[in-house]
């Protein structure tokens, strides 16, 4: 008992007062509660690592997919407090994402073919990077559902672009910035063809093509320079998760595919259903593509076709300047993970129970030296696969994603079918512990896990089922995080987070210190664009304007109120409301809706923001404050009178 007391006190306050503490809580209040709560030494101790004093700050921040939800969550690491949901590819109400219309501008800009879409499944984020190092300045990721990268800035965690991939159809293998954050990786997934055409599935080696985008990123203003970007295209193996070369691989990019079969399900008839028809071949491929030289080529018109006004490069031409490579990989495979340094190119795969590892300067050599195994049937050179790899390692059942940690060599896998992580050592390929999660683990989080400066620490194991961990709420239930010390010699699971928002498919980790968002806007700033909005009102320009039957208000919102406090209107006028939160205090925030018109503008100090609306139904509309703003909240409204006239 002592023994573990030392170890808590030890945890709480250093090892100097450890004894004072263990003697004083041996016969106290602590052993009581833990009686009553049934709790043992290491409860208290996991407690211990993660507990959170209020007004504490945690060294780490997540960025997770919230998968089905189209959204970001944010949370802090250890305690695993949820701090944000950020509205990304679908509505979120609080902020008024998708109902007001700087938001709304936002969201638009991902519409399809003039089609509107407000459902998004995202999978990757990623923090933009400089010499490979998260600079803490925006966040990237992707819907593979409907191909677009959304990007975030971390000035105050708002979503400020969408970029629609003109050629895919879906997309999974993205986002990854590359290690200057020149470009983001997007790979495609299933095959379709590049333009918007109808092709039968019979011309799928034809037609149907994937590839992948390289979004061309400006990292000064974080945006996605859409015709600055370029698609190389690939063969319709379904590409899948990709990383960019970093150190000695920078300039190069790794793509995985599965369906090397190019199984279509209706091409081969009698083949066995399509699980078995995708997975038939021993191997698939690892495309290896030099993006640094295909920019290049891309500037050149003759060497790209232009497709929905979109360039690509074709295989051919890819092909013609050693530009792109396929090298074997075990079937089926998910992550495609570079170390730190660049030189160790870690590919799992879920049928097969290795973890194999490919060294770049093997695949240089090989590249270098033109010695290729063979050509695909699209006169890709294939590198031999055991001549590029450094060895592999047996983990277990279902290996899907890994992680870095700041000790050299050290990576942690995911196990999906083991539902366990396993620490092993890509250099010496040997097998150092497992730990079991709960269950069916995709991705795992690092902190820093895939940048070249991994920090350690902790691992977040992302599990796609949860069956018996946490109070039933129906059929379907939330998705876990699970934090893992893993700090000492043997990993050790410390909490479980619940998150009821959709599948935590991908989480990145970025040091609390890095991150500086605004406590405030500078006065008027539209916070979509980062620059002043048109609308913007200071106290006493308050007004109404009209223009034949458009209506423009522009009010202010300060405690307590918001001016101007009455609004006529004739019924069918179009209305536009500029709203400017005069605040400077932190926190201050006032927020916007009038009754049955669906709006809201949620005005943090600082920002202008507009709802616009048709006054189509005729009678008084209360509009107010949202947020509980001060002890005159309530009193913070005014009335919409829309008359017939
Ligand atoms: S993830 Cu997208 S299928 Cu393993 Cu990257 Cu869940
Ligand atoms: Cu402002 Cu409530």
């Amino acid at each position: 008992m002592t023994k573990h007391f030392n170890k808590l006190a030890s945890v709480l306050l250093g090892t100097t007062l450890a004894a004072t503490v263990a003697s004083a809580a041996s016969g106290g209040e602590l052993q009581e509660v833990m009686k009553k709560r049934g709790l043992t030494e290491q409860d208290i101790i996991r407690a211990a690592k993660t507990y959170l004093p209020s007004g504490g700050r945690d060294e780490f921040v997540v960025f997770s997919s919230a998968g089905q939800a189209g959204q970001v969550i944010v949370y802090g690491v250890p305690s695993m407090k949820i701090l944000k949901y950020i509205g990304v590819f679908t509505p979120e109400p609080w902020q008024g994402y998708g109902f007001d219309e700087e938001s709304k501008k936002v969201l638009r800009q991902g519409n399809i073919r003039g089609r509107e879409i407000n459902w998004g499944d995202t999978h990757h984020p990623a923090l933009s990077e400089k010499d490979g190092k998260y600079d803490g300045k925006w966040l990237a990721i992707n819907d593979k559902a409907t191909p677009r990268i959304a990007i975030i800035s971390l000035a105050d965690f708002e979503t400020q672009q969408i970029a629609v991939n003109p050629v895919f159809k879906s997309a999974h293998g993205g986002a990854f910035f590359t290690q200057n954050s020149e470009y983001i990786i997007e790979a495609a997934q299933y095959a379709a063809p590049f333009d918007n055409d109808y092709a039968p599935i019979e011309e799928y080696k034809e037609r149907y093509r994937g590839g992948v985008t390289m979004w061309k990123f400006d990292s000064k203003i974080g945006r996605i320079k859409q015709k600055d970007s370029f698609t190389i295209e690939m063969p319709p193996y379904m590409q899948d998760l990709s990383d960019a070369g970093k150190g000695v691989s920078h300039g190069w990019g790794f793509t995985n595919s599965f369906n090397s079969e190019m199984y279509t399900g209706g091409i081969e008839v009698g083949m066995p259903p399509n699980e078995a028809g995708m997975s038939r071949n021993d191997t698939d491929f690892l495309h290896v593509y030099n993006w640094k030289k295909l920019a290049k080529l891309a500037e050149d018109k003759k060497n790209v076709k232009v497709v929905n006004g979109h360039r690509i490069v074709p295989m051919d031409v890819a092909v013609k300047h050693e530009a792109l490579f396929l090298i074997p990989e075990p079937k089926s495979p998910h992550g495609v993970d570079v170390s730190p340094d660049g030189e160790y190119i870690t590919v799992c795969g879920k049928l097969d129970t290795h973890a194999s590892v490919y060294k770049w300067s093997k695949i240089q050599k090989l590249i270098k030296s033109k010695k290729y195994a063979g050509k695909d049937p699209y006169g890709i050179p294939i590198l031999d696969m055991k001549e590029s790899l450094h060895g592999q390692a047996e983990l277990g059942l279902g290996p899907l994603h890994n992680q870095y940690s700041n000790v050299d060599g050290e990576i942690y896998t995911s196990l999906y079918v083991d539902s366990q992580i396993v620490k092993w050592n890509y250099k010496t390929l040997k097998v150092l512990d497992k730990v079991n999660v709960h269950y069916n683990v995709g991705h795992l989080c690092g902190m820093e896990g895939k940048s070249a400066d991994p920090q350690g620490k902790y691992v977040i194991s992302l599990n796609k089922l949860v069956i018996d961990r946490y109070q039933p709420v129906g059929p379907l239930h939330p998705q876990s995080h699970q934090l893992i010390d893993i700090s000492g010699k043997k990993m050790d699971l410390l909490y479980d987070m619940p998150i009821p928002l959709g599948e935590p498919h991908q989480a990145v980790a970025i040091r609390a210190e890095k991150l500086h968002p605004h406590v405030r806007y500078p006065m008027g700033t539209n916070v979509r664009t980062g620059k002043i909005h048109e609308g913007k009102t200071l106290a006493g320009q308050e007004r109404i304007e009209r223009d034949g039957n458009k209506v423009t208000v522009y009010a202010t919102v300060v405690r307590s109120h918001i001016n101007p406090e009455r609004i006529t209107v004739n019924k069918g006028d179009e209305v536009t409301m500029y709203l400017t939160n005069l605040e400077r205090a932190q926190d201050e925030t006032h927020a916007f809706t009038v009754s049955q018109h669906d709006v809201h503008v949620s005005l943090e100090p600082g920002k202008t923001g507009s709802v616009k609306f048709t006054a189509d139904l005729e009678g008084v509309f209360p509009y107010y404050c949202t947020e509980f703003c001060s002890a005159l909240h309530l009193e913070m409204m005014g009335y919409l009178m829309v008359k017939d006239p």
